[in-house]
């Protein structure tokens, strides 16, 4: 992880592990987003290559064939050393995270390694090659892989080897700007990198030595790994804490209206928030550039007021120690009234990322909430598409944020949305029921108003609810 606190920028090679089931265009699609991921983090991506394979938990993960490709790029020997292959460290154990905090449980990150040899297709071998003298000081494998294959694709090509999983979460953890989003991030950060923890220096094998014998190494590893347990002990309650002071704020909120702005990452979710909110909430051509959830008032304000709340963004192979980090921020959008699905319609990919958010909000409970869709960024497609993406999805808002127009288009949709939700009713207020009229006129939507020498008489748009609860406030 050393490397990519590094100032000079890197070279870095991406390599994608091409399972059965995934066709030539998705590997693509998930090595060009890979590409976005590491150029995000300040690496020159100087190429990309992949290879077909049964299964992702290969113990030297790529062929022979493959891992001296890779080697040329590298200027590595393309041959894992003999104490690697089958060699299980310590150090390769993970704690399982429970409920129970005092409950850690070690779980092996190698256990389902496959040792056996795989068959190459020679149509994979060769695709890549690198440029006069450009070496590659980082590979970047787009899967997440247990310590050992770690260690494997490093002694073969002598370059320090990335995971997705070990991406993502760096960038999180760089764009974590609030308390909560540190915390959060900082407990995925230390869970997936204990059991990746291992000895600077080249002494892998210092921890194997002599029977029943503890090496230096290993001890040290150890207590580094108790230390880790105790600080994500101690982030957790501290998040807890905080987590309280959240769900007070957000139960306070639930008599209001909602929306949630969810979506992949860059489809464009601040910048509508931006715009239907008139905040300034941040607006980046990055990843995961938001982290938090901001709330604002829809702008212009109605009666009863429309809450906008922004979201972190989703990716493909989402850590799953991130998911459950980022649950409670991901919590903002199950209370929602209405989930408004950001998509950004120039991405090719664009269908199977509205997948990863459907299936993500499946996993926090938020599948049964109202939505629309929002097929964002028009104004990057040509009218055919266009025209074609009108048929697929008719009933999506076709948009672009940027446009001051459909954003007020928008508006107004949510705010005729929630009012066929709502009823018209006559108030009558005698004149001697002291702060109902101010009361009413901050919180309902007031149609018609007319005055006798008795009181006033409000005609009133609002849910039912709310209605009720000003009848018996003022006894009316
Ligand atoms: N052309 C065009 N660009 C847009 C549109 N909406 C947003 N963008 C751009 O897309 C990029 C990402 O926008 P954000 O609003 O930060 O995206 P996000 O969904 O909040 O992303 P994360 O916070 O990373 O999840 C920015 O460069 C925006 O300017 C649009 O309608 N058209
Ligand atoms: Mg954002």
């Amino acid at each position: 992880m050393d490397l990519l606190n590094d100032q000079k920028p890197l070279n870095a090679l991406l390599v994608g592990i091409q399972l059965p089931k995934v066709s030539e265009s998705e590997m693509k699609a998930s090595l060009a987003e890979l590409s976005r991921l590491v150029t995000t983090l300040g690496y020159n991506v100087i190429g990309e290559t992949s290879q077909r394979r049964q299964s992702e938990r290969k113990a030297t993960v790529f062929g022979e064939g493959k891992l001296k490709e890779i080697a040329t790029w590298t200027g590595g020997t393309g041959v894992v050393g003999p104490t690697f292959v089958k060699k299980k460290h310590k150090a390769a154990l993970k704690f399982k995270k429970d409920d129970d905090e005092d409950d850690f449980e070690d779980v092996d990150l190698d256990a389902d390694l496959d040792y056996s040899e795989e068959d190459e297709d020679p149509s994979d071998l060769g695709t890549a090659t690198p440029a006069k003298k450009e070496i590659a000081q980082v590979i970047v494998v787009d899967s997440e892989l247990s310590p050992s294959q770690i260690r494997n694709l490093e002694s073969a090509t002598g370059a320090q080897v990335l995971d997705r999983t070990g991406v993502i979460i760096e960038i999180f953890s760089r764009h974590a700007r609030t308390r909560t989003a540190r915390l959060q991030v900082e407990i995925a950060k230390l869970t997936y990198v204990a059991p990746r923890l291992r000895e600077v220096g080249g002494g892998e094998d210092r921890g194997g030595g002599g029977i029943g014998g503890k090496g230096a190494g290993e001890s040290n590893i150890e207590l580094d790994r108790r230390k880790i347990r105790d600080r994500i002990k101690e982030l957790k309650k501290e998040f807890t804490s905080i987590a309280q002071e959240h769900d007070l704020r957000r139960s306070r909120r639930e008599q209001e209206i909602t929306v949630a702005l969810v979506g992949y990452t860059n489809a464009g979710k601040s910048s509508l928030m931006r715009a239907l909110t008139g905040s300034d909430v941040l607006v980046a051509d990055k990843l995961f550039a938001t982290l938090d959830t901001t709330v604002r008032i829809l702008y212009p304000e109605t009666k009863p007021k429309i809450l906008v709340s922004d979201t972190v963004g989703f990716i493909k192979k989402l850590p799953h120690d991130l998911v459950a980090s980022f649950k409670s921020t991901l919590d903002e959008a199950s209370n929602a009234s209405l989930l408004l699905y950001v998509v950004d319609v120039a991405d090719p990919t664009f269908r199977s990322q509205l997948e990863v958010t459907r299936s993500v909000l499946n996993e926090v409970g938020a599948s049964g909430i109202d939505n629309i869709l929002i097929l964002n960024k028009v104004d990057k497609v040509s009218e055919e598409a266009l025209a074609a993406l009108k048929e697929e999805y008719p009933e999506a808002i076709f948009m672009s944020s940027l446009n001051e127009e459909h954003v007020a288009n928008l508006r107004l949709h949510l705010v005729k949305h929630f009012e066929t939700a709502m009823v018209d009713q006559n108030l009558f207020i005698p004149y001697d029921v002291q702060g109902a009229i101010g009361d009413i006129r901050a919180k309902l939507r007031v149609l018609e108003e007319s005055y006798d020498e008795r009181g006033v008489t409000l005609k009133v748009r609002a849910h039912a609810d709310d209605v009720k609860r000003i009848r018996i406030r003022y006894g009316i």
